[in-house]
């Protein structure tokens, strides 16, 4: 069917935990989701400090901004929500899902040129563990992905194995130590494409991403979906807004349960907002990547 995935896309999936799909979002429709994240990010010369809606990075000033993420951006234009029902990448999803699945969460992770963060390895698994593990995230490439540029790193077949310690100090941390959980990466595929190609990856997948040292600004957005019977094992705020997240199919109060392998993210993480700040208690020579 139109837009769906083939089934050799959904047995590499299955496979290796990822696939990347090359040339999925139409251009005019990608220039139009670039200038909405640049209004968004005009608009930090406003703040000083991060909130609900971005992540600041750690030089940024009101006169000279540097916004490191971009949270829900689908609540503040609607450009975005155009993006999280645009058929071309639902229909990929349902491949996958089933009909029935919600947005657990939405970003947009920006690396400034020649500094913008790494991202050591982690299981997104291990920050959002759920009754069962149909859950996954979207990428978007709204600016090229380069070897340069901060390009995501998957190690396939990954999501079938455990889920690491990501605590640092008895605290979650989002971070994995490669060396210490003796983690075997040799197999690890660099991911680089065109703005405009996806990725989807299995919640369980271990993946990373490497620091932007080219001169231009490196653009992901994320988008988090889990199965409308996959229930977050940590609970939910509010029930109403939860079925608000639904995108497609309904409202299924039944959770599934899987014996699938989880970590809770608890004790907190020291430094909440996000996985650049969980993971800062790392520091640099500790980082794995
Ligand atoms: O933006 C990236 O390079 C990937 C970040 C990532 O893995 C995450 O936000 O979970």
């Amino acid at each position: 069917m139109k837009y769906n995935l083939s089934n050799d896309q959904v047995k590499q999936y299955n496979k290796d935990g990822y696939i990347i799909i090359n040339n999925v979002i139409d251009k005019d429709f990608l220039n139009e989701i670039k200038f909405a994240s640049d209004k968004i990010v005009a608009k930090a010369c406003f703040i000083d400090k991060s909130n609900d809606q971005y992540d600041l990075a750690d030089n940024h000033s009101k006169n000279t901004p540097n916004v490191r993420r971009i949270k829900q951006p689908h609540n503040f234009d609607n450009t975005f929500k155009k993006l999280l029902f645009y058929p071309r990448v639902i229909k990929k999803v349902i491949s996958l899902l089933g009909k029935n699945f919600r947005l657990h969460n939405g970003k947009i992770n920006l690396k400034s040129p020649s500094a913008g963060d790494l991202v050591d390895w982690h299981q997104d698994w291990a920050f959002y563990p759920h009754s069962n593990d149909d859950v996954l995230a979207v990428g978007i490439m709204l600016d090229d992905m380069t070897p340069e540029n901060g390009p995501v790193l998957f190690v396939p077949g990954s999501h079938k194995g455990k889920i690491y310690n990501h605590h640092h100090s008895g605290y979650f941390a989002g971070a994995i130590n490669i060396k210490n959980e003796k983690v075997d990466i040799s197999n690890v595929e660099e991911v680089t494409g065109k703005a405009g190609s996806i990725t989807i990856h299995h919640a369980r997948l271990l993946h990373a991403s490497k620091p932007n040292n080219s001169k231009s600004m490196r653009r992901f957005l994320l988008w988090e979906f889990a199965a409308n019977d996959a229930w977050p094992l940590m609970g939910i705020d509010n029930y109403n807004n939860f079925n608000r997240k639904i995108i497609s199919g309904e409202i299924i109060n039944t959770p599934r349960l899987r014996d699938v392998p989880v970590r809770l993210p608890l004790p907190a993480a020291l430094n909440q907002g996000s996985i650049f700040e969980n993971q800062k208690v790392i520091t640099k020579n500790k980082k794995s990547i």
